[in-house]
């Protein structure tokens, strides 16, 4: 299977996702501007939407949209990332990365939009700081945002903690901040980093 990212995008989730349950995969990179595949090719081709992540799958079924990108991973896994159907902790997990997906990663595009004023940016702020608030308590000392266990929703808030750092600020959300940190030291996170070229450390040497 190949999945198509770019760079700390939210196609980060799934990258790291694949990685931490072991599923062999190419990854292809995609510039959004201009939607293309490094050889030049248009990656609308590949998702007419134009947006990653997709997922290439090898009986040529390509899979989008982040939250059913990473149930599809989960059920892959055959782990408690994603537990089976049927049993009542796989709502909890999906409960919470709808909630990602909806009322967290989707505020977010303002913010990196040039069309976007001060004032509808300072209100995808707002919007995503209270949202935060409520993640905040969850995530209470963790480790993980649903506890002892890391599930789909973890690869994916830490892209929206890495957003969150980068446009707002971790200040006032510690338990997000420790968080992070956590998830730093993943191998598979700092894999990821890695391959996308986001390792701090390596960027700033
Ligand atoms: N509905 C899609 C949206 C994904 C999305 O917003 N991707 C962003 C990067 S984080 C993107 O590709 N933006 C460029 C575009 O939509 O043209 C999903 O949930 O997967």
């Amino acid at each position: 299977m190949k999945l198509y990212y770019s760079p700390g995008a939210c196609s980060q989730a799934p990258h790291i996702l694949l990685h931490e349950i072991g599923l062999a995969h190419d990854a292809a990179r995609v510039d959004l501007r201009s939607k293309t595949l490094e050889d030049g090719s248009s990656y609308l081709q590949i998702n007419p939407k134009g947006a990653v992540p997709a997922l290439a799958l090898d009986n040529g079924e390509v899979l989008t949209e982040n939250a059913v990108i990473l149930q599809y991973l989960g059920d892959r896994a055959g782990s408690d990332v994603l537990p089976p159907v049927g049993d009542f902790r796989r709502y909890r997990v999906l409960e919470m990365v709808n909630f990602i997906t909806t009322e967290l990663h989707k505020s977010f595009s303002p913010l990196f939009s040039r069309d976007a004023g001060d004032e509808t940016k300072k209100f995808f702020r707002d919007h995503i700081a209270r949202k935060l608030d409520y993640v905040e308590g969850r995530l209470g000392s963790g480790p993980f945002v649903l506890g002892d266990t890391l599930t789909l929703a973890d690869p994916y808030l830490f892209v929206i903690s890495g957003w969150t750092d980068m446009m707002i600020g971790l200040t006032n959300w510690p338990n997000l901040t420790a968080f992070r940190e956590r998830l730093m030291q993943r191998p598979s996170v700092r894999h990821v980093l890695r391959f996308e070229g986001l390792l701090k450390e390596e960027v700033a040497g």
